[in-house]
């Protein structure tokens, strides 16, 4: 009886794959602190989605901080940029990418439990919409440029980040 329940619920998982974000990678990802005193940081990356469906990043989770948000930059009435948090997450249209990167979409870590020490390295956890989850290893690199590794992305590929799609 359990066993006829158990295969019927991988069936009906298998006939919507559409949910379980494939295709998903992530490419140039890097955290850094603004200051060793500071009690937060971010991490940037591009994701993208090689998969026919439209993806959607609704939160994250990390080893390094207390909480582990997804923030992005607005300006307000002043014209002064504010970080908010990103209630609807963040979509990665099918066959598409979504950048994270200064100045505007990042992963928020708040609280952090340890220092952003230069080459250590922040475990990572993206979970879409479907509580499916892609997982990744962040290098921590504060002396990375805002623009640097634009172009070095696309060359470096994968290097140390590795996914799960279940
Ligand atoms: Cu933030």
């Amino acid at each position: 009886m359990f066993r006829t329940f158990s295969l019927a619920a991988v069936a009906a998982v298998a006939a919507m794959p559409a949910l379980a974000c494939d295709g998903f990678s992530v490419d140039d990802a890097f955290a850094r602190t603004s200051t060793m005193m500071s009690q937060s940081g971010a991490a940037f990356m591009v994701m993208h989605n090689a998969g026919s469906a439209d993806c959607r990043v609704v939160s994250a989770r990390s080893d390094i901080a207390e909480r582990t948000e997804l923030h992005t930059h607005i300006a307000d009435a002043n014209g002064v940029m504010r970080m908010v948090e990103v209630e609807e997450g963040f979509p990665v249209a099918a066959g598409g990418e979504h950048a994270l990167a200064r100045g505007g979409d990042h992963v928020m870590f708040m609280g952090l439990n340890r220092p952003m020490e230069q080459g250590s390295t922040i475990h990572l956890t993206l979970v879409f919409e479907d509580g499916s989850e892609y997982a990744l290893d962040v290098p921590v690199d504060n002396e990375r440029m805002p623009m640097q590794g634009m172009q070095q992305g696309a060359m470096q590929g994968q290097g140390m980040m590795h996914g799960q799609n279940n």
